[in-house]
């Protein structure tokens, strides 16, 4: 049997390991990326290490998240990245020069290279045929550090297109409908590869569409070939020179394909509150439309805006639709400044954002009370717009431009011919607010905000845990609901005695009280807890309140890595009805975990008195890591044990 893409672009960056279905390998990293509202604590970390100057071939550090400043920590946080950044190797791209994954695919994306970044959407460097990983900030300062980056040699999904999209359909739907067949935990261990016929119709920001929201599926991450379309995408960027041909051998052998004939396919939209919830258009038509937003990491290339304009054109918003806009990068802003789509979307009455993630993050334009929103982004978990009980749906920039004229959600198939999107023949490439690594790091002082405080100490396991439930919750918990974002919240991203007061603050509000009363604190959950983004706040602010377990159903894999390397033991239910044993307040008695861990045994214990034991499905390193209090504790150690 031939090789898959994944094998192809995966075995060569082996240091550790073996490429074989379900082993642990440990692959060398090219590229990282960070976004400020990570890549603080990545780079405090990194800077523990006192190491000089990263290890990759490039960093680069992204300010997109956190731009509403609305007191100096925000701005704070980004002087500190920057001095960082000079200081250390690292290329910084300043705030307003765009979404980290937007510009990293324009401007420093290449086939055939692994990507790790602090953020869960780094997958959509897949567009441009990267590994590209989202993983935690500790994970991606390890990587700059040159160590490995540990994973299972992932299950590969074949995902074979055929055919071409028909007028108003587009690269969103297609993700959609994949989510639709797969659900939101459908891809957890798994890596999903694109090929077949059907590629070739979409453009690498259209696979970037795909790849991006893979994410969503759970999946480690997804794939395109590099082809003809990549080689047309590197030109235009000037980056001819990075392009290499990388494809899939024609046997590959998946462990499971699936078949999308993109012209079956038909607009759609992923309903409240999860990305999988999918339904057509067609079934969702006439629902009035309080909001439109169009941008994200997934849908504001400038072929999205592009099309947006056009169907804008000349018309005016519905009186009851607010519109909101934001280009995913200063690339685009300027293209669509250029050509006159700019004008067409002031004139139709959008309202325009910077370049950054904004509304997806719920940093500003909150919907209003009981609201519909309609949004071209990933996510529509409650609450993460800043409006507890609105609805978001996720939609095609086509879905959400014609639903921001009607006021109602309609279909785009209604405007009759399409527009024929054409790249032109040049685009505007102006890389000044991206700031190289400095040539004399040595003179550069960096600078600390006082809202950044020092990490919290890791310890060591202790041999025995005796703890209460803080909480018990059921499936699909996010991070959104563990360490929720917004405005109110992301300033303290560089602080964890403060972020931790926000812990599951929308669940139950007292939780970082009860959780410090009682010192030593369980958390227990249904299925697939902690999905959606990278923050490995939601691992250390639980544990800077006294967390030391999770016991759950099951687990999505960036969350439960970073329970692990800030020293959370992560546990799984062996047996399902032993979920019902436990409840809020439960005592839970764990007398031999230490050993137990060390030896790689279940867990064994009781819940208020009931014997039980648990899985802890972990490697080797991990244990060690566990048993030393977190990454940061094993690498001093093993570092102190060296000299
Ligand atoms: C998100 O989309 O949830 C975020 C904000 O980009 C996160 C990262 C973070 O919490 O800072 C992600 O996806 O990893
Ligand atoms: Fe930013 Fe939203 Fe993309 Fe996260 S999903 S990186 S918040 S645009």
């Amino acid at each position: 049997m031939g090789k898959t893409l994944t094998q192809k672009v995966i075995e060569p960056h082996i240091m550790d390991g073996k490429y074989e279905k379900g082993s642990e390998i440990g692959i060398l990293i090219d590229a990282t990326l960070t976004q400020d509202a990570t890549g603080t604590l990545a780079y405090l970390q990194f800077e523990a290490m006192g190491i000089p100057k990263v290890q990759t071939e490039i960093s680069v550090s992204y300010v997109d998240h956190n731009t509403l400043q609305s007191d100096f920590r925000n701005m704070d946080d980004h002087l500190y990245l920057q001095s960082v950044a000079a200081k250390h190797g690292i290329w910084f791209s300043r705030p307003g020069n765009g979404i980290c994954h937007q510009v990293n695919l324009e401007r420093f994306g290449k086939p055939g290279r692994t990507l790790l970044g602090s953020d869960s959407h780094t997958p959509t460097g897949g567009g441009i045929g990267m590994i590209a990983i989202g993983a935690g900030g500790l994970d991606v300062a390890c990587a700059m550090a040159g160590e490995p980056f540990y994973l299972k040699t992932p299950k590969v999904i074949g995902v074979k297109l055929t055919g071409k999209l028909n007028p108003w359909v587009s690269a969103k739907d297609v993700i959609l409908e994949i989510l639709r067949i797969k659900t939101v935990k459908g891809g957890v261990g798994a890596i999903f590869e694109y090929f077949g016929p059907g590629v070739k119709s979409l453009s690498v920001p259209e696979r970037a569409t795909i790849t991006n929201m893979g994410a969503e599926l759970g999946a480690t991450t997804s794939i395109f070939p590099s082809d003809e379309m990549t080689k047309e995408f590197l030109t235009l960027q000037q980056r001819e020179h990075d392009y290499i041909a990388i494809e899939a051998d024609k046997d590959a052998d998946y462990d499971e394909v699936i078949e999308i004939e993109l012209s079956k396919l038909s607009p759609m939209a992923s309903c409240p509150h999860s990305p999988d919830l999918v339904q057509p258009i067609t079934e969702l038509e006439d629902i009035s439309v309080d909001q439109v937003v169009i941008g994200s990491c997934t849908n504001s290339s400038y072929r999205d805006l592009w099309i947006v304009g056009q169907i804008l054109n000349g018309k005016t918003i519905a009186r009851n639709t607010s519109l909101l806009i934001a280009p995913g990068s200063k690339q685009v802003f300027s293209m669509i400044s250029k050509d006159g789509t700019l004008t067409k979307l002031i004139d139709a009455g959008a309202r325009i954002l910077e370049s950054a993630c904004g509304p997806c993050i719920g940093m500003g334009a909150a919907p209003n009370s009981k609201a519909i929103s309609l949004r071209t982004f990933n996510r529509n978990f409650e609450g993460r717009s800043g409006t507890p009980d609105a609805g978001v749906y996720l939609v095609s920039p086509e879905v959400a431009a014609i639903a921001a004229l009607n006021g109602r959600i309609t279909d785009p198939r209604d405007l009759g011919t399409m527009p024929q999107f054409k790249m032109p023949s040049e685009i505007i490439i102006d890389d000044r607010m991206i700031i190289p690594p400095s040539n004399d790091p040595n003179s550069i002082t960096i600078k600390r905000g006082p809202g950044i405080k020092p990490l919290p100490e890791q310890n060591e396991l202790p041999a025995s845990i005796d703890a209460t439930v803080i909480i018990k919750t059921g499936d699909n918990i996010t991070t959104d609901h563990i360490m929720p974002a917004g405005a109110k919240v992301l300033p303290f991203r560089s602080d964890i005695p403060k972020i931790s007061e926000f812990v599951f603050e929308r669940l139950d509000p007292d939780f970082h009280k009860k959780a410090k009363a009682a010192k030593t604190g369980v958390i227990v959950a249904g299925e697939n807890y902690g999905q959606g983004s990278s923050r490995e706040h939601a691992a250390l602010a639980p544990k800077y309140l006294g967390i030391q377990a999770v016991i759950v159903k099951s687990f999505a894999r960036i969350h439960k890595a970073n329970l692990i390397n800030f020293g959370i033991v992560p546990l799984e239910f062996k047996s399902a009805g032993d979920y019902d044993l436990i409840n809020t307040d439960s005592k839970i008695h764990l007398p031999h975990i230490k050993n137990e861990i060390l030896s790689e045994s279940d867990i064994t214990g009781t819940i208020d008195g009931k014997s039980v034991s648990f899985k802890c499905e972990i490697s080797k390193l991990d244990r060690e890591i566990i048993i030393s209090g977190g990454k940061l504790a094993h690498v001093r150690i093993k570092f102190n044990n060296g000299k």
